[in-house]
């Protein structure tokens, strides 16, 4: 039931999203009628919520750049608006989104440790297990999304807005543009980032047209002067690991999930000039049954890429780990419990559906004279 009411809230935001384009369609047609509101409905459906004190809006953990820079811009558009908005991050900034921030010539936005009792807004995001402590215990209000629906219910009215594009970022530039809202330089610096970050520059799978539209509407606002060195910097700074032990570059970039029951963990890190993929395969080898142990994770997976060798690494472990992993890739695992496959571009388009029909897989309890047989 609970499941069936947010499913209906959810199309009952987009529904209303989609009435917004065709009312301004019709409005537009219409001429000057004085009769007809020009302004967008989708305004009111925003201030017409009840914030108390104020809302908090909040990326996932292990905060990346599209995670950090939606929730400050989006906390920023709410301003606009007239809420008591505040952006927060779910852990310190490293690397990438670090970069970016500083670059921008802001101040990072405060930790937040627990959401309990809160009102709040989940930004990139829609997963209790990746989300801030306490989420389960707050008082959500919007979810702003290019995922699948993950496991945040609620029991009250909920603006819960999905698409399914490249960035979180493009969702927000897209919802300054209807709301009639221009961003200022520094805050469509922060939304082309990222983009630029989600979509690896307009090159990964999940890009579509409407990513390419709001990558040249954000570059038009924006500071930023030669965005292909732009980028370049900040694929350095990704994969800098300056100062960082091996647990701070598995987490770097690292989502959980529970799938059929299973808790996993899945961290995605590229290899390097200063860090190979053989020696960063076997750093994280090293590190991984700890960060399974602390985390109380059934199965801790890596999605280890070599861009240049069109290779990626996947080191496992946890129980049954294995044949999940070499049902999902196709291929045998070395004896030191890795999978070598071709280059996975994207966790989300490529490495988590593998995953799932792997452990759908597993799920069926194969004994051994059961297991395919891959070559290595
Ligand atoms: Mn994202």
């Amino acid at each position: 039931m609970r499941l069936n009411l947010k499913k209906l809230f959810t199309l009952a935001a987009i529904f209303t999203i989609c009435g917004c384009v065709t009312s301004s369609l019709v409005s537009c047609s219409k001429g000057d009628d004085e009769h007809i509101d020009h302004s967008t409905p989708l305004r009111s459906i925003i201030t017409g919520m009840d914030y108390g004190d104020g809302v908090f809006v909040v990326g996932h953990k292990s905060p990346d750049c599209d995670a950090v820079c939606s929730a400050i811009t989006y906390a920023d558009l709410l301003q606009r608006l007239g809420i008591n908005a505040q952006a927060r991050v779910a852990g310190k900034l490293i690397c990438e989104p670090l970069y970016v921030i500083q670059e921008a010539g802001i101040s990072a936005p405060p930790i937040l440790e627990d959401a309990t009792g809160l009102n709040m807004i989940m930004t990139d995001h829609s997963e209790y297990a990746q989300a801030v402590n306490g989420m389960a215990k707050a008082r959500v209000l919007h979810v702003i999304d290019h995922h699948g629906t993950g496991t945040v219910t609620t029991a009250h009215p909920l603006f819960y807005y999905a698409l399914p594009i490249g960035s979180t970022c493009t969702i927000i530039a897209s919802m300054y543009e209807e709301l009639g809202e221009n961003p200022t330089p520094t805050q469509a610096r922060l939304m082309l980032s990222g983009l630029l970050s989600d979509t690896d520059n307009l090159k990964s799978t999940t890009t579509t047209d409407t990513d390419r539209k709001y990558y040249s509407w954000l570059l038009d606002r924006s500071d930023i002067t030669d965005v292909e060195s732009y980028y370049a910097a900040m694929n350095k700074a990704r994969t800098s690991f300056d100062g960082m032990t091996d647990e701070d570059i598995l987490l770097s970039d690292y989502k959980e999930y529970e799938i059929e029951g299973v808790k996993l963990g899945i961290g995605s890190v590229l290899a390097s000039e200063k860090l190979g993929i053989e020696e960063l395969c076997r750093r994280m080898r090293g590190v991984m049954p700890a960060v399974r142990e602390q985390r109380g994770l059934d199965m801790l997976f890596m999605m280890l890429g070599d861009r240049d060798a069109g290779l990626t690494h996947v080191p496992f472990c946890g129980e049954g780990a294995e044949v999940v992993a070499e049902y999902a890739f196709k291929s045998a695992a070395t004896e030191d419990g890795c999978i070598v496959t071709s280059y996975i571009p994207s966790r989300k388009a490529n490495f988590v559906p593998a995953i799932t029909e792997g452990i759908a897989y597993w799920k069926n309890k194969p004994d051994e004279t059961m297991k395919i047989q891959f070559q290595p």
